[in-house]
């Protein structure tokens, strides 16, 4: 099979949902040397965004998404140590999760993904995450940066509530706050006061990199 077309047949198996297609394939153009940022960008994310414009336009529901989406995790976590080359010192620890009320969780992999490929020591809190839980882990965990991921106008608000938390309890000068997901945008971030707003998984690793060495400096 041809480059294109392996790709555009992992698209059309994220959509369908057919996750043990996708792993089957992601190995086989990994073993053909096919470029992982090509595989993610044009196969398992391009099969993803189809999968959500047909959402949007009720041409398929939740059931479908779900299991593309769980279609594009499988093929994702084959990927990963391919995307992902650690150093030997972690560059800071960061704290990546979801927030309340909100179960999206394929933006947040990809943001945890991004930040161990840039050598930082990553905790993923999952979805659905608590002020209190961002909070405890980066305290525990001794984090640098807390990435908060939400994928809903209704949820985002709940980034507010974790900046208000860390002010509450003393804390919010100790943490470097990064916010993202489709609804989020820089204003958005300037008024809720997060430290940075970054559009994808990549800037936002490459932005909390220079942060945590502006930081220590
Ligand atoms: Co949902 N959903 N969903 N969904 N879903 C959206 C987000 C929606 C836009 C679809 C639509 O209607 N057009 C819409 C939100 C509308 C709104 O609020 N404006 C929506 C809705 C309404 C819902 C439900 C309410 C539907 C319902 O039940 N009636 C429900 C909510 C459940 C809940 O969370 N409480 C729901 C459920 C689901 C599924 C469970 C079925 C599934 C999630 C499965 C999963 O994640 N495991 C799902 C999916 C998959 C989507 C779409 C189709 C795809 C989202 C996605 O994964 N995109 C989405 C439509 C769309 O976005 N086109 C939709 C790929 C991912 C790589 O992109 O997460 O944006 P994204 O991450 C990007 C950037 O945003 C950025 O980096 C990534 C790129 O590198 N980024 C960051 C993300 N986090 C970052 C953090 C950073 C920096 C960058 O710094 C810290």
């Amino acid at each position: 099979m041809s480059e294109n077309g392996l790709i555009q047949e992992i698209s059309e198996f994220v959509q369908k949902g057919r996750a043990k297609n996708v792993k089957e394939l992601v190995e086989q153009a990994l073993d053909e040397g096919m470029e992982p940022k090509l595989i993610l960008n044009d196969g398992l994310l391009n099969g993803m965004m189809t999968i959500g414009g047909k959402f949007k336009r009720n041409e398929v529901f939740v059931p479908e998404v779900l299991v593309a989406a769980r279609a594009l995790n499988t093929g994702l976590s084959i990927l990963e140590p391919k995307l992902v080359e650690i150093g030997n010192e972690p560059v800071g620890r960061a704290v990546v999760g979801t927030v309340k009320g909100d179960l999206h969780d394929i933006g947040k992999n990809l943001v945890a993904m991004m930040l161990k490929g840039i050598g930082f020591e990553v905790y993923d809190v999952g979805v659905d995450v608590s002020a209190e839980t961002f909070i405890k882990e980066a305290e525990e965990k001794q984090a640098d940066v807390i990435c908060m991921s939400a994928l809903l106008t209704t949820t985002m608000t709940n980034m507010r509530e974790v900046i208000l938390e860390l002010e509450k309890q003393n804390l919010r000068g100790k943490y470097i706050v990064m916010v993202g997901g489709a609804p989020v945008n820089e204003a958005f971030a300037k008024q809720i006061q997060a430290d940075y707003y970054t559009p994808d998984a990549a800037t936002c690793a490459e932005v909390a990199k220079q942060a945590v060495m502006n930081k220590d400096a």
